[in-house]
C-alpha cells in the first residue's frame, strides 16, 4: 500500500470521567505537538504507542482472538504495569522485569500463589506497558487475565483499547474495521485508511472550507461521498440476490457462482423455499449471495412463505440478478418489469436450449449446468457493485457515521453554510469509536 502515516497531525487526550477518555483534534495551526505522540507517528521502533494521559487503573487487554491457538498475547498498560506483571511473572534468569532493558524478551513462568507454573514471555515496552505471551486457548488466557484483575487491573477489549489509545478516531476505526475485513482487497483499502488516506482527505476538505475555497471543498466532498457506498461494504458484504420464476435455474446458478453445491437443484418447480445464503468474494469484494424461492403465484403455504421471504430479500438487495429462462422467455419476463435498472442485472440462463431472445431485455447468457458465462456474470456483478474501484492509497470513508457526517456537511454546504459544514466535519473526526 502506498499510503504512509502522517506526522503532521496533532491531538491531545483529556480525561472525560473515571473510565472514559475523549480525544480532541486540533487543526495544524496553533497546535503544540506532544513529543510522545509525534514519536508515535514517526517512530518505526515502537510498535505500540505510549499513552499521553494514563487511566487510573492499569488495563489488561487480550490482543489475540479468543479460541484455540498456540500463543496468546496480552497487553498490560497503564500505571504500575510492570509492578503488576511482576506479581504474576518470574523470569528464568531470576532478574526483575523492571530492570530488563525495554523491548527485551524475558522468558519466565506464570506464578500463582508463589508457585511458578506454565511458561510465559514478557516484554517491557515501557514503564507503563508490558506485553505478555503465553499459551493460547481460552482457559489459559482467562487464568492470566483473572490473576492480573485480582491484583487491580481492569479488563478491556482490544477494540476499546484502540479507541482509548489511538488518538485519531478515523485511524482507530480503521484498525477495528481492518480486523473484520473479510477479503484481502477490502483489507488493502482499509489499510490505506489506517495509514492516513482518509485523515489526509478529511483534513484537506476542512482546510478548503477554512480557506473559503468552496468549489474545491464541494468537489472533495463529492468524491468522498461517492466512495462511501463502497466503504460501507468493505466489512459488511454486498447483498446480491438471485431471483426469478420457478425452475429457471437460480439454484444451479448459485452453485455455479459459488463453485460448490450450496443449493438444492431439482426439476420440480418450488424446490427452493427458504432463502439460501452463502458468502463469497467476487473480484475481491465481500458478497452475500442469496438464492430465493421462484416467484410464482399459488403453491402451498410453505412455498408462499418462501415467496414472501424472496420479496423481502429483493427489496433489501444491493443488486438483484434476475434469472430468466431462454427456453421460456415469455414466462420469465414478468419478473423484471418495473425493477430499477441500476439495481438489476439479467442472466439469460439455459442458453444451451435456446438462444437469448432478440426481443427480450438485454442480459448475459449463461448455462448454469456447465458454468458457461458464469465468469462474465461474476465480472458484471463486480462492475455493477463497484464501477470505479479507488486507486491504491485513496481515501475511502468506511463507517456509517463517516458517511452521515459527509452527507450533513454536504447539506450545510448546499445551504451556503460552510461554517456549519466545517463544524460538522471537525466534530465527526473527534468522535471516539466504541
Ligand atoms: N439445460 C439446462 N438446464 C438447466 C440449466 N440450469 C438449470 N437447469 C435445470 O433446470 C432445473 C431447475 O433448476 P434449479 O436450479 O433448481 O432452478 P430454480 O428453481 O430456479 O432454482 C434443473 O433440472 C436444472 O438441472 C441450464 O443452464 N441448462
Ligand atoms: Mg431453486
Amino acid at each position: 500500500m502506498s499510503a504512509t502515516g502522517s506526522a503532521s497531525v496533532g491531538y491531545h487526550v483529556i480525561p472525560h470521567d473515571d473510565s472514559h477518555w475523549q480525544s480532541q483534534w486540533h487543526s495544524k495551526d496553533g497546535f503544540q505537538y506532544d513529543p510522545i505522540i509525534r514519536n508515535h507517528y514517526t517512530s518505526s521502533r515502537t510498535t505500540l504507542p505510549r499513552m499521553t494521559n494514563e487511566p487510573r487503573l492499569p488495563l489488561v487487554v487480550p490482543l489475540t482472538p479468543a479460541g484455540r491457538g498456540a500463543i496468546a498475547a496480552l497487553l498490560v498498560a497503564g500505571p504500575r504495569a510492570v509492578e503488576l506483571v511482576e506479581a504474576v511473572f518470574v523470569a528464568n534468569s531470576g532478574r526483575r522485569l523492571a530492570e530488563a532493558p525495554s523491548d527485551r524478551i524475558v522468558v519466565g513462568r506464570f506464578v500463582q500463589e508463589g508457585v511458578p507454573g506454565e511458561p510465559l514471555v514478557a516484554r517491557r515496552i515501557a514503564d507503563d506497558r508490558v506485553e505478555l505471551d503465553g499459551h493460547g486457548g481460552a482457559a489459559a488466557v482467562a487464568r492470566l487475565e483473572r490473576a492480573l484483575v485480582r491484583r487491580g487491573a481492569k479488563s478491556s477489549s482490544w477494540a476499546d483499547w484502540i479507541a482509548l489509545d489511538e488518538p485519531d478516531p478515523l485511524r482507530a476505526d480503521a484498525a477495528v474495521a481492518l480486523a473484520k475485513a473479510p477479503t484481502a482487497r477490502s483489507a488493502g483499502i482499509l489499510l490505506d485508511q489506517y495509514n492516513g488516506a482518509l485523515r489526509r482527505a478529511w483534513d484537506a476538505l476542512r482546510a478548503a472550507l477554512e480557506g473559503g475555497q468552496i468549489a474545491t471543498a464541494q468537489s472533495r466532498l463529492a468524491l468522498l461521498r461517492g466512495r462511501a457506498v463502497l466503504g460501507r461494504h468493505l466489512v459488511e458484504p454486498w447483498r446480491v440476490v438471485l431471483a426469478g420464476a420457478a425452475n429457471v435455474g437460480k439454484s444451479s446458478l448459485m452453485n455455479a457462482l459459488m463453485g460448490y453445491r450450496r443449493a438444492i437443484v431439482h426439476p420440480t418447480p418450488g424446490t427452493t423455499r427458504d432463502v439460501v445464503r452463502a458468502t463469497a468474494a467476487i473480484d475481491g469484494w465481500p458478497v452475500e449471495l442469496s438464492d430465493t424461492a421462484g416467484l410464482r403465484p399459488g403453491g402451498d403455504p410453505v412455498e408462499r412463505a418462501g415467496v414472501h421471504l424472496a420479496q423481502d430479500r429483493i427489496e433489501a438487495a444491493d443488486l438483484v440478478v434476475w434469472v430468466l429462462d431462454a427456453a421460456r422467455p415469455g414466462l420469465s419476463r414478468a419478473c423484471v418489469v418495473g425493477r430499477e435498472a441500476n439495481r438489476s442485472l439479467i442472466a439469460w440462463n439455459k442458453t444451451d436450449l435456446a438462444p437469448m431472445p432478440a426481443d427480450g431485455p438485454p442480459g448475459l447468457a449463461t448455462v448454469a449446468v456447465t458454468g458457461e458465462g458464469v465468469e462474465s456474470l461474476l465480472a458484471a456483478i463486480s462492475r455493477r457493485l463497484v464501477p470505479e474501484p479507488p486507486p491504491p492509497g485513496e481515501a475511502v470513508p468506511f463507517t456509517a457515521e463517516q458517511a452521515t457526517s459527509l452527507d450533513r456537511a454536504a447539506t450545510h454546504l448546499a445551504a451556503n453554510r460552510a461554517d456549519k459544514a466545517l463544524r460538522e466535519l471537525t466534530r465527526a473526526a473527534s468522535l471516539r469509536s466504541r
